[in-house]
């Protein structure tokens, strides 16, 4: 057996040393590192296409200073767990959509107020990207959290999914309705007549095959993707919501970045949010398509302008609700929403 004394071993760790500094420079030695990033879903579903085109373009553009590890739905908990350990740094980025982060940051249920988001798919990209009480006015609010918001985007049209027909609140009157787990969304299901039944999302499946309820909203690529359509007959489009999500950052993490690393995740979020729109242009047409291709007998029901209108009307007591939950600061905050919806529809 070979033996080495210390002063070559010593040597030796100075040599690798210098050529590990010389091949990444000094500043990048200290910035190596793998960053976690949690999402709420599963790798081929929205989130997951945003976290994959985040991670190689880090990957990437880090000249192999940073990697990133994706961790999908379900291998650390579900959305509430993974925020937390976002919080607590155990996770550099996640995945905090307003549908089940409502008790953590109220003022973030404006995004489940019923039409209140741009229905145009374009003035809601133009919103998602530009709107200044979105891209700037939240920050604070996840600074309170100890996280700092990267981003937001959609994830495409909220439909019902139901066993039932549904064509008025009236006919909502005895369906157990599944919603995420934020408070809001119980005012607005009790709004639209139904029963509303906040569940974590691992609970679906199995609620709606024991018929434990009996209808839940999610966009159409997630009812395709989790096979919700298979324990379901209707999907309803009452047009009333687009899913919204966040990237957040741990704010301890994000602030200790180094100025090149906090631009690449910069650039890198901008690249992805790009793609990210891109990537469901045809999404919804083609989720579709695939559902009533593997299940002819699902109805599809679209509600006319019509029989949108009670539903449309419930949405005034929702924001009611809302401003009463979050007071001066959510009512300042909505307004300031609202501006930037109508502003965006205009350009
Ligand atoms: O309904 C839910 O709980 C889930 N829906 C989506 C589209 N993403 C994550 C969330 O947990």
């Amino acid at each position: 057996m070979s033996t080495i004394s210390g002063s070559m071993l010593r040597t030796a760790l100075r040599i690798g040393a210098y050529a590990v500094a010389a091949t990444v420079g000094f500043s990048s030695v200290a910035s190596a590192a793998e960053w976690k990033f949690a999402i709420e879903e599963g790798m081929n579903d929205i989130q997951g296409v945003y976290a994959t085109h985040f991670k190689d373009y880090v990957e990437e553009h880090s000249g192999g200073n940073v990697s990133v590890t994706i961790y999908p739905y379900g291998t650390l908990g579900e959305g509430a767990d993974t925020t937390q350990l976002a919080q607590r740094g155990a996770v550099q980025l996640v995945n905090i959509s307003p549908g089940l982060a409502g008790d953590l940051i109220p003022e973030l249920q404006a995004f489940l107020i019923p039409y209140l988001l741009p229905e145009d798919p374009q003035a809601l990209e133009t919103f998602y990207r530009d709107s200044a009480s979105l891209r700037n006015g939240m920050g604070g609010m996840y600074r309170e959290q100890g996280l700092q918001l990267l981003d937001v985007y959609g994830e495409g049209e909220v439909v019902m999914t139901t066993k039932k027909p549904v064509r008025s609140p009236a006919d909502l009157s005895d369906v157990k309705f599944r919603i995420m787990t934020s408070p809001l969304l119980i005012s607005t299901y009790q709004e639209f007549g139904a029963t509303p039944t906040p569940l974590p999302w691992g609970e679906v499946y199995s609620g709606l095959q024991l018929n434990m309820i009996d209808g839940q909203e999610n966009p159409l690529s997630f009812v395709w993707s989790t096979k919700i359509y298979e324990v379901i007959d209707y999907i309803v489009f009452a047009g009333h919501n687009n899913f919204t999500t966040s990237v957040a950052a741990n704010a301890e993490f994000f602030d200790g970045l180094s100025e090149s690393d906090r631009a690449l995740l910069r650039d890198a979020q901008a690249a992805s949010f790009a793609h990210i729109m891109k990537y469901q242009k045809s999404l919804e047409e083609e989720s579709l398509k695939q559902i009533l291709d593997t299940r002819p007998s699902v109805q599809v029901i679209r509600l006319s302008d019509e029989e949108r209108a009670p539903f449309r009307a419930a949405a005034d007591a929702v924001r009611d609700e809302y401003v009463s939950l979050t007071g001066e600061s959510g009512r300042k905050f909505l307004q300031s929403l609202i501006a930037d919806a109508a502003a965006a529809a205009v350009n």
